[in-house]
């Protein structure tokens, strides 16, 4: 990175009000992003970046991090905290500054092999714990980073270098599979839609628990043209969640979600129920008021001496 977070995060005010001001693109963009041309990816980060300076999110508010592949490169683009951490393990490690850090906003970015295949047990355990933060999916159907395998959204009959034939695993539906382990707040949106995947990103950062957004975004490279079906440039549809439906009924919900391919677009699930954040907060502060006065040295010498 060019410049240290410290230079570039230089608290500006105006200098008539003295309020603080929004960052600017410039403030929020890091090295040049090394997708290839035309990569989905790059829409996403544009409108994360959009979403950062329209909501006047400054630095030490918000924390991305990602897991391994083409999209989990993400944090390395953007000037700001965050962690391109192992394979599969993006839900884990947000996890632990999500609820040791509640002051902060989390925003994860996975890829679809990342999030559902390696990381598939950590996408149900953070969805049913309702930890808060925000995962957007960036997913084309395959694994871009590694050149060209079957995913576990790749369509029946995709040919890859793991299936020469095609694909003969059923893949599986993102929106569906995370109403299905307790996500509070699912939404799908698709790359191409600047405008749509903005207002999907700010839905979710506004939902008080796991928001989850399944992002369609093109790999050009090793699956090109997957998604033209739901791009009206390309001669496809985009349709959205009708206006009628009610996003607390969880199974309109999952009957939505599981329309076939291009499916709907937009908020397709989005209910309030308690945080992991919250029960824990509850728990500690209850036991913080029972050893009240007391040193850390004396609060771990009392629980040892309980266990005897
Ligand atoms: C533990 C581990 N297993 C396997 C890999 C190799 N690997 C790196 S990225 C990747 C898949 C990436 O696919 P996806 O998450 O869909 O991201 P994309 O590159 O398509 O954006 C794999 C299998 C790894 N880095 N670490
Ligand atoms: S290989 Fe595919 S996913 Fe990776 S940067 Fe290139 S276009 Fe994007
Ligand atoms: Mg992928």
């Amino acid at each position: 990175m060019s410049q240290t977070l410290t230079e570039k995060n230089a608290v500006t005010t105006t200098a008539t009000t003295g309020e603080r001001k929004g960052l600017t693109k410039k403030e929020i963009a890091a090295d040049h992003p090394t997708w290839c041309p035309g990569c989905g990816d790059f829409s996403v980060l544009a409108l994360y970046f959009k979403l950062i300076e329209k909501r006047k999110l400054w630095h030490e508010k918000i924390t991305t991090i990602s897991g391994i592949g083409c999209s989990s490169r993400f944090p390395y683009f953007v000037q700001a905290h965050g962690a391109h951490f192992i394979h599969g393990r993006a839900l884990a490690f947000a996890s632990g500054v999500s609820l040791s850090r509640p002051d902060l906003h989390v925003f994860a970015f996975s890829g679809d092999g990342d999030a559902f295949s390696i990381g598939g047990n950590h996408f149900t355990h953070t969805a049913r714990k309702n930890i808060k933060m925000t995962l957007v999916v960036m997913d084309n159907e395959v694994y871009g980073l590694t050149k060209k395998q079957t995913s576990p959204t790749s369509p029946l009959g995709f040919k890859s270098k793991t299936d020469i034939w095609g694909a003969v695993d059923y893949p599986i539906n993102p929106a569906k599979q995370a109403i299905a382990v307790g996500a509070s707040f699912v939404a799908r949106t698709t790359a191409t839609n600047p405008n749509h995947v903005l207002a999907m990103m700010e839905a979710a950062m506004d939902h008080d628990g796991f928001s989850f957004v399944h992002c369609l975004s093109e790999c050009v490279e090793f699956y090109e043209g997957a998604f033209d079906a739901a791009n009206p440039r390309k001669g496809g549809v985009f349709n959205e969640v009708p206006k009628t439906h009610d996003v607390t009924d969880e199974l309109a919900a999952y009957k939505l979600a599981g329309e076939p391919f291009p499916g709907y677009f937009g908020v397709l699930y989005d209910v309030k129920k308690p945080t992991k954040n919250a029960k824990e907060m509850e728990i500690n502060q209850s036991f913080q008021s029972k050893v009240a006065g007391l040193k850390d040295w004396q609060i771990l010498q009392k629980t040892f001496e309980r266990m005897k």
